[in-house]
């Protein structure tokens, strides 16, 4: 397996997110990568490299003009609103909800961080732009890499995560989709279908919105039921796509408290789906959040589990990119994830 690592990934800090009205520590943090990648060392499962620079074009078919643009500039002008604001992470705090314009683009700063975000829990510091572009930029290599035959699987350290964004917006830790950047990579590296399965605890709600319509791309999720569980709004089993895409999407929502033999069987039904679509490649949005010990989420798989999530992933026998997406019980981070790719074999 080759393993792309994000070596600028610590740009990317935040000190606080918004909870029920505190600002509290952020769950996302860089020393989530360092225990990965200490456990990478333990256990050597594959090779790693540094990518290279980011394909510009490749990101423009993902993510929309003004959103990139509004991202490059963003924290320059968080700084220009007050330079007190250098001392503080940038936030949203107001949003265009039903029946407001989708069209505008205001010129005040504070109004399109809203326009671009959906959440106040997804801090933007001054180095977030340049650890999301190098995190994009490990999950495009490890999907070329993939797509031209060098290896058969591959894994991207990606942080800050990225099944949370979407063409337009950034929340949920995430600001850059990696996982869809890694999907089209395989598109144009030759693959015709090609399958996201989402195991993160949270719904790959990015990902489903990037993909909805399209009928070349199954987006897959098996996440906490969002009626209870972030991210609330999308995410529910009766979204399965829409024009060209009706049909490939399909959502897997389970209760608060699920253990790992319903996961699995939910495990089991997403891969049943990937094999009926016909995928020649498969993107894994790897979150470990479904952990027992994970402070954010609900679910109460063992360390050992995640040695079988990788053995039944590599049941569909694709070439494979997984990307890193979410996981917060920091210790056990490197050690969950590192047991899926050792599971998966190479
Ligand atoms: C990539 C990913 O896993 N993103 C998840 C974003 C979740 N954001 C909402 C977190 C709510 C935090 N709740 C704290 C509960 C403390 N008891
Ligand atoms: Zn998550």
């Amino acid at each position: 397996m080759l393993i792309v690592h994000n070596t600028l990934h610590r740009q990317h800090a935040g000190r606080h997110e918004m909870f029920r009205g505190r600002l509290v520590p952020c769950h996302e943090s860089p020393d989530r990568l360092d225990h990965l990648l200490a456990e990478l060392h333990k256990r050597p499962v594959g090779t790693i490299t540094e990518p290279g620079p980011l394909d510009e074009a490749l990101l423009a078919r993902i993510h929309s003009p003004r959103y990139l643009q509004f991202l490059a500039g963003a924290w320059d002008e968080w700084v220009a609103l007050d330079p007190a604001n250098a001392e503080l992470d940038a936030l949203p705090s107001v949003w265009p909800v039903r029946g407001f314009r989708a069209d505008v683009l205001p010129a005040n700063f504070a109004a399109r961080m809203g326009l671009f975000s959906f959440d106040a829990g997804t801090p933007l510091t001054a180095g977030s732009w340049t650890a999301a572009r190098q995190g994009a930029a490990c999950a495009v290599a490890a999907a070329q890499a993939v797509a031209s035959g060098s290896t058969r699987s591959a894994f991207a350290l990606t942080r800050p995560p990225g099944h949370h964004a979407g063409a337009d917006f950034f929340g949920g830790y995430c600001f850059l989709n990696n996982a869809a950047l890694a999907a089209q990579a395989l598109r144009d590296g030759g693959f015709e279908r090609v399958a996201v399965l989402d195991v993160d605890y949270h719904h790959g709600n990015g990902t489903q919105s990037i993909f909805y319509a399209r009928g070349d791309v199954l987006t897959v999720s098996l996440h906490g039921d969002p009626s209870t569980e972030y991210p609330f709004y999308l995410g529910y089993a009766d979204e399965r796509g829409e024009g060209e895409g009706a049909g490939c999407n399909l959502n897997l929502p389970l209760p608060r408290g699920t253990g790992f033999a319903d996961w699995r069987a939910a495990l089991g039904r997403g891969l049943d789906e990937v094999k009926r679509f016909g995928a020649q490649a498969l993107v894994v949005p790897l979150g470990v959040d479904t952990f027992e010990g994970d402070p954010i989420s609900a679910f109460t798989l063992r360390s050992a589990d995640y040695f079988d999530i990788g053995r039944d992933l590599a049941s569909a026998g694709l070439p494979t990119v997984f990307t890193f997406e979410g996981g917060y019980a920091v210790a056990e981070v490197g050690i969950n994830a590192v047991n899926v790719l050792e599971g998966f074999g190479s």
